[in-house]
């Protein structure tokens, strides 16, 4: 008998690693099966890059030179935020209940968060790009966005507001 010949035995896997291996496998599929659901049936987006912008000029020209809301159809809006250390312009955004709203957020310094409370709007403000999310307002009330990324000493005070109103 050559080497080559010799028989082979067949692969044995333990018991308890096959187990985690199948437990591994049926995490990643129920995982995957989640972010689909989320994504086609629930209206969770990922915040995507809208756009790149040059941060030393961004707020002289282009649509951000002049932050703030403007209705583009009854019940559609979009906004414009301009995000600095440690404000956002505009401080206050007022929509009527049942409209939506298309938010873009960028920042002409450092790197800076934005999450509308009690929503699932949460998004990354990076120097140099555009992030946007499409709110809709549904039930009336004050929504806080805050910046969520440690910007420096007026971090804590950094906020907005925005009102949806009956
Ligand atoms: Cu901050």
């Amino acid at each position: 008998m050559t080497p080559s010949q010799t028989p082979q035995p067949s692969l044995q896997i333990d018991r308890y690693e096959r187990g985690w291996m199948i437990a591994a496998i049926v995490l990643l599929a129920t995982f995957a099966l989640a972010v689909t659901v989320a994504g086609a049936a629930m209206g969770i987006q990922l915040p995507a890059p809208e756009l790149r912008v040059n941060p030393q000029t961004v707020a002289s020209e282009g649509p951000f030179a002049q932050p703030g809301v403007r209705e583009l159809a009854p019940g559609r809006y979009e906004a414009y935020i301009m995000s600095q250390t440690w404000l956002f312009i505009p401080r206050e955004i007022k929509i009527p209940k049942g409209s939506e709203i298309t938010l873009y957020v960028t920042s002409k310094d450092v790197q800076h968060g934005f999450k509308l409370e009690g929503t699932n709007i949460n998004m990354m403000v990076i120097p140099g790009q555009v992030s946007r999310l499409t709110f809709r307002a549904e039930k009336p009330g004050t929504y806080n966005f805050i910046c969520h990324e440690y910007c420096g000493l007026g971090h804590a005070a950094m906020f907005g507001t925005l009102i949806v109103t009956e």
